[in-house]
């Protein structure tokens, strides 16, 4: 880039909403010419990329990049270009507002399944009196894999709702109302004690597969999941046999391999899986703005950035 150009930000957005994010961003910040993605600018101009999903060698073209923003918290659809230049950093974006949405969408689902919603409604289209005694949020147990912004969230949710709560990181955590679990040495044990699985993991080679039969046999037969992580944390025909053979009594599921699910998808209609449409915590984006607004001024004025992710963890 040449000392006479301003700097310029690049989005990648693939929804009707990326000249709203464009506008927004611009308005933040002032001294930085945003662009969407199929401008015809030089892209050695564009020092800032914003991106959800990118294609694949997309972000190789602009050579002067020095920062990638996620427009969400993970970052395993940027990782997943294996063209990305090596080096760039990568910053998240979490936040109170994402915060909030994840922890309302766990604790409505995880009472759900706690109180046997689905039941009674299936029993009310067939006029039937479905008054069984369910216990105690106390007597069942929440394990939560993932103890990051979100899944620490949802911990301490679900305990001040009255659940017995259980999580689990790769490093030892300590939080409030949640007996916490580390490490692969330690996930049977906390499998064993959970009736409601959530799994708020990040995407990456070590947690790709992880919710499959071998997983689901440890948990306590009739557990129930919900997966809010990514849709390749789970394999597929495992949850189906899980849910066929009993050892699964149902699954909540916000996230796919493919999205949307295909029209042909034998979730769709599964009596024992209640699907959701990525929708657990999307980001707001007035509030999302803000955060990557906020983050690329301290990035350029060269001060910490918390949602930094790390490269070679993944996440
Ligand atoms: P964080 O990066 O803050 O936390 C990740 C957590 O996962 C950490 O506790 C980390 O352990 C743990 N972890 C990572 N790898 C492993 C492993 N191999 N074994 C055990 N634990 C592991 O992430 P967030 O809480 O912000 O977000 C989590 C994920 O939620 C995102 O990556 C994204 O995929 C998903 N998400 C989904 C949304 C939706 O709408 N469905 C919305 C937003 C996010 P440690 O603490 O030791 O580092
Ligand atoms: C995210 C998401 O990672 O929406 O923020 O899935």
């Amino acid at each position: 880039m040449d000392s006479t150009q301003s700097p310029a930000l690049v989005l990648y957005l693939n929804t009707e909403r990326a000249q709203w994010w464009k506008d927004h961003l611009q308005h933040l910040l002032p001294d930085i010419e945003c662009r969407l993605r199929d401008t015809n600018d030089n892209p050695a101009d564009v020092l800032y990329a914003v991106v959800w999903r990118p294609p694949e060698g997309w972000l190789k073209q602009f050579v002067n990049l020095r920062c990638i923003f996620s427009i969400g918290a993970g970052i395993d659809h940027i990782l997943e270009d294996r063209e990305l230049p090596p080096e760039i950093p990568i910053v998240r974006t979490t936040g109170a507002d994402l915060t909030q949405r994840m922890r309302e969408y766990v604790c409505l689902h995880a009472l759900r399944l706690h109180r046997r919603s689905m039941e009674t409604e299936a029993a009310q289209r067939e006029r039937r009196w479905f008054n069984q005694i369910i216990p105690v949020a106390s007597e069942r147990t929440v394990g939560i894999m993932g103890l990051g912004n979100l899944g620490t969230a949802c911990a301490t949710a679900l305990a001040s709702l009255g659940f017995n709560v259980a999580g689990w990181a790769r490093s030892a955590r300590n939080i409030d109302g949640a007996s916490c679990y580390a490490g692969d040495a330690e996930l049977p044990a906390f499998l064993a004690t959970t009736d409601i699985l959530v799994c708020l993991l990040p995407l990456t080679p070590a947690t790709e597969s992880i919710l499959c039969s071998a997983l689901f046999r440890q948990l306590p037969t009739g557990a129930a999941i919900i997966n809010a992580g990514r849709g390749a944390h789970l394999v597929e025909e495992d949850l189906l046999a899980a849910l066929e053979s009993g050892q699964l009594s149902h699954a909540t599921l916000d996230v796919f391999r493919q999205e949307p699910l295909p029209d042909n998808h034998p979730f769709w209609l599964h009596k024992k899986i209640t699907v959701t449409p990525h929708v657990a915590s999307m980001i707001d984006p007035e509030s999302g703005g803000k955060e990557i607004a906020a983050n690329l001024k301290r990035f350029i004025n060269g001060e910490q950035i918390d949602d930094l992710a790390s490269r070679e963890d993944g996440y």
